[in-house]
């Protein structure tokens, strides 16, 4: 009976594998790169690329490796990797190309970043893959051109080399909506705001989407760094949005981190490896500042104000991914993510039941997300919290395996919801299958 039901549910985790693998399959464009979901995201998006390539690691390297080279094609000369790379022309997203008017020679893209988790998923799909030899070929050429990225981030958004990177757009994030940046925005002009139309709305439930109030200071930010053409170092100086955020910040510590792992195997000089040993310690002293010993965890800071953003988001818990936090905090961390379980089935929920503010179906207000919830069980995992990372795993591929490859899920019924056949959570279930 009891190997009937063993093989019953290797057939249904094969099942879902192939699916997975399926589902990569389709949303991929020209064997290069992979659309988030196709129709409500229709070209290449920067962290969702570098996510999505851990899924194509298990079952196909070379299209692994062609992921991160077709994303590193949008490379600005200053070292940006923008957010999203227009590789084909897609009517279906607002705003496209036309929209950004970003000057960047190499190809279309948009005039803003996403959180830099690009060196460490070429480490992790390092670890994972089998052919080494040809992926350190690869990982090889592509060093100088991740080392411009996070120069790119410390020296452009931490011009004052305080060890805080600043970002000036919400979707910079990743985190769109999230209740942190409702009162910064608040400081973002709309006088000048041009009219625009938005498409997200043609395929998803409203509810489960940031309002049209947050669109317009969205767009507004965007037609502001326009008329600025993107500077970024004067940007710093009169970006009405400017934060410090926990997410961004705690992904590039890693990404610092694994990049020096990887310069280990690579031919990379003395000198670059001083230099990401440098950010990495102003990362390592300035990283208490998030820190809110009344809440027990990290909180993202405005920058023009100083002040905390105070509020317990899964971002806050990004901060463990950061490997610079100390064993106490982590545990402490861990405790407050245990009390939110009385009110949330599914952890890790974007923001904490208990705020107000809380809202079980609006995208980064509530939902749980698979990738989040991947760097917060790895975290936990640095932190020896394997039994809370283990329970956050089993709840994530059981919303997946019941609700299929969304977007994000509620974290209350554990329901998916927003996009559908979502790339980074084919992805996600992929590289999980063999977890250790
Ligand atoms: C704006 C693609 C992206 C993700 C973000 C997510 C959402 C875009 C949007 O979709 O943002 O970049 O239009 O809503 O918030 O994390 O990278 O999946």
């Amino acid at each position: 009976m009891l190997s009937f039901l063993k093989s019953l549910l290797s057939s249904s985790t094969n099942n879902t594998r192939i699916q997975a693998q399926q589902l990569l399959r389709d949303n991929s464009e020209d064997d290069a790169y992979t659309v988030p979901t196709r129709v409500l995201y229709p070209f290449q998006w920067n962290w969702d690329s570098c996510f999505t390539s851990l899924g194509w690691v298990t079952f196909d390297e070379d299209r692994a490796w062609a992921e991160i080279a077709s994303l590193l094609k949008g490379q600005c000369r200053s070292g940006k990797i923008p957010h999203i790379i227009f590789h084909k022309d897609s009517e279906s997203y607002f705003p496209g190309p036309d929209i950004w008017q970003y000057d960047n020679p190499e190809m279309k893209t948009s005039g803003i970043s996403q959180p830099p988790v690009l060196a460490t998923t070429v480490r992790m799909a390092y670890e994972r893959c089998k052919n080494k030899e040809q992926a350190l070929s690869f990982i090889n050429s592509i060093m100088p051109k991740i080392l411009a990225y996070h120069r790119w981030w410390h020296e452009r958004r931490d011009p004052h080399s305080t060890g805080l990177v600043a970002t000036y757009h919400p979707w910079e994030t990743g985190r769109d909506n999230s209740v942190e940046w409702d009162e910064p925005l608040k400081a973002v002009p709309l006088d000048d705001l041009q009219p625009y139309v938005r498409k997200d709305l043609a395929t998803i439930n409203p509810a489960y989407r940031p309002t049209n109030e947050d669109y317009d200071y969205y767009v507004a930010l965007l037609q502001l760094f326009k008329t600025h053409k993107y500077d970024q170092i004067k940007l710093y100086e009169i970006s009405p949005f400017k934060v410090a955020d926990i997410g961004i910040n705690s992904i590039l510590a890693r990404a610092n981190s694994d990049l020096l792992y990887m310069m280990t195997l690579c031919d990379s000089s003395e000198e670059d490896r001083q230099t990401v040993l440098n950010w990495l310690d102003m990362q390592a002293k300035a990283f208490e500042r998030f820190w809110n010993s009344d809440r027990g965890v990290y909180q993202s800071i405005n920058l023009i104000t100083g002040e905390k953003l105070d509020f317990v988001t899964s971002g806050s818990f990004l901060s463990l991914w950061s490997g610079l936090i100390p064993f106490e905090n982590a545990s402490i961390m861990a405790s407050t993510l245990e009390n939110m379980r009385h009110a949330t089935k599914v952890l890790v929920p974007s923001l904490s039941a208990d705020d107000a503010k809380y809202d079980r179906y609006r995208y980064w207000r509530g939902p749980v997300w698979a990738i989040i919830n991947f760097m917060i069980y790895d975290g936990l995992k640095i932190y020896d919290q394997k039994l809370l990372a283990d329970q956050i795993f089993n709840a994530t591929r059981t919303a997946i395996k019941t609700y299929g490859f969304k977007e994000y899920y509620d974290p209350v019924s554990g329901e998916g919801l927003g996009g559908d056949n979502f790339s980074w959570t084919a992805a996600m279930w992929l590289y999980w299958l063999d977890k250790k």
